[in-house]
């Protein structure tokens, strides 16, 4: 710790769990760090536990904090999402000068980053959200990192954070994503992917104690065998650990005791409003967050418990087969909910005009991320090879791979309809994948529906323009104005 002359290279305001471990990142990387939280007792106690990692420079005050740092200044800012990172950008404006670096790397919703990068831009401020994947851990020894933003700070700012990012094959999980708003919409997109991916793997563990009566150790088994093949992941590996886990009170799996009412902060509800508002079918991801609220309705489900069950089918006798079924409806429905996920990043940026490239999100996520996955090689060779890949599920790879998985995938959803067995996101994919490769869909009926009440029209396979049935008269077409 030293003198606060204007030597930081970089600061950190917000040191509660994620700030604390990421200006420890910072210094462990040799760059001088100045400390600020609001209560002074966190810098404390970061410095008196962690002082050792590396150069901090301990402030109290905003005026000290920014006087602590080298021009152009970059402030990174790690406090609760909302008000709170108001309240602190307006506190730093006024303190910052023109050129300046403020970084928001909370959880913030893009569209308040679009309005407060245009406020500070107006300013002479840079403002640049970024998104940062990996929790605690990834913090402290590498995260996932989405900065948005104007192109010229990522030239100041990139060295620093691609130091501190994760690293793959050589290649920092970090990259400048785009203008304004779009590193926190590329990771708001993250975390819907998390939220599928994370339902999926519970419908798998859900069958496999529902349907083939396993216990939570022989799954943890399972998945620590899947770990070593394509669907390697850090939820994979991690949702094995949690299997394992004995309860030290009751020397029951800790998996039978805890509630099974899910929590939620947001960013899946935030990524399913924004699909709707976009118009993106990211029906794995709606899946996964209705799941959710499902699960927390406690009252409703404790009194719907003994609903009629209707005729259910024999439990599969075949145990390996269907072990092998399920894991290939998991990967194809986690293909489904990544190619939704690619989609709805290609309408925002389409929307916002961002001009994102889906590759390097592919490159960034295959570390430090909470979905740090095997398969994400796989998304960026497709997205290299064709960068206006139509969908995912398009890519050689991955039509290869759901062609090979498909009957497994429909074994499973059926035999957990007929067991009776909730699979909402297996289902919803399945179905999503069927009805984009449908020839046909009832789309017409709906077409002609709309007409018939509300005169809205519809196109014909054979003829330009729009057309309107007389419905209420003697049911000709006509042409619509
Ligand atoms: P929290 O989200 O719990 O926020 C606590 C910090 O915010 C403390 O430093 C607190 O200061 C500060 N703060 C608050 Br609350 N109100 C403030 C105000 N009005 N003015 C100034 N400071 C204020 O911390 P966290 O869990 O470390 O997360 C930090 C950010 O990173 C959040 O936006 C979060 O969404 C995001 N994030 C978290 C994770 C994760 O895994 N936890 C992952 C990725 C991103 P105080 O000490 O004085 O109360």
């Amino acid at each position: 710790m030293a003198s606060s002359a204007a030597r930081a290279q970089i600061g950190v305001t917000g040191l509660a769990v994620m700030g604390s471990n990421i200006a420890r990142n910072f210094a462990k990387h040799g760059y001088t760090v100045a400390l600020h939280n609001r209560s002074v007792a966190k810098t404390d106690a970061l410095l008196a536990a962690h002082g050792d990692d590396g150069d901090f420079v301990r402030t109290e005050t905003i005026a000290e904090f920014v006087a602590a740092l080298e021009k152009p200044r970059r402030v990174l800012i790690m406090v609760k999402a909302g008000d709170a990172t108001d309240a602190v950008i307006e506190e730093l404006a006024d303190a910052m000068e023109t050129g300046d670096i403020i970084i928001d790397g909370g959880n913030a919703l893009y569209t308040d980053t679009i309005r407060r990068e245009a406020a500070l831009r107006a300013r002479g401020l840079n403002f640049v959200g970024a998104g940062i994947s990996g929790g605690e851990e990834g913090a402290l020894n590498g995260p996932s990192i989405m900065p948005g933003g104007p192109a010229e700070s990522y030239e100041s700012l990139g060295p620093l954070l691609e130091s501190i990012a994760a690293q793959v094959d050589g290649t920092p999980c970090c990259t400048h994503i785009g203008p304004d708003g779009s590193g926190h919409f590329v990771k708001m997109v993250h975390n819907g992917i998390e939220y599928a991916d994370m339902q999926l793997i519970g419908e798998a563990y859900h069958l496999f104690r529902a349907a083939l009566d396993l216990d939570p150790k022989q799954i943890a088994d399972i998945f620590t065998q899947w770990n070593s093949g394509d669907l390697e992941s850090y939820l994979v590996e991690i949702t094995a650990e949690v299997l394992n886990q004995v309860d030290a009170k009751t020397g029951k799996p800790l998996v039978d005791v805890i509630v099974d009412a899910a929590e939620q902060k947001g960013t899946g509800r935030w990524t399913v409003k924004s699909a709707l508002d976009l118009g993106v079918p990211v029906t794995g991801i709606a899946e996964a967050v209705f799941a959710r609220a499902l699960s927390g309705a406690r009252g409703q489900r404790a009194a719907a418990v003994g609903l009629a069950a209707g005729e259910l089918a024999a439990k599969p006798s075949d145990i390996a087969q269907f072990t092998e079924d399920i894991r290939q409806a998991l990967y194809a429905s986690k293909v489904v909910a990544y190619a939704q996920g690619f989609d709805q990043i290609a309408a925002g940026s389409a929307e916002y005009g961002w001009n994102l490239t889906p590759g390097d999100l592919a490159t960034i996520w295959r570390g430090g991320c909470i979905i740090r996955a095997r398969f994400l090689n796989r998304i960026k060779e497709a997205y290299e090879t064709d960068p206006a890949l139509p969908s995912l599920i398009l890519a050689p790879y991955f039509r290869n791979a759901i062609e090979t998985a498909i009957d497994s995938w429909r074994r499973v959803v059926s035999t957990a309809t007929l067991l009776g067995i909730p699979v909402p996101a297996f289902a919803s994919s399945l179905s999503y994948y069927d009805a984009l490769r449908a020839e046909r869909l009832p789309a017409a009926l709906t077409q002609a529906q709309r007409d018939f009440f509300g005169a809205h029209t519809y196109e014909r396979i054979d003829a330009e323009g729009k057309f309107h049935t007389l419905w209420s008269e003697d049911r000709s077409e006509v042409a619509a104005g």
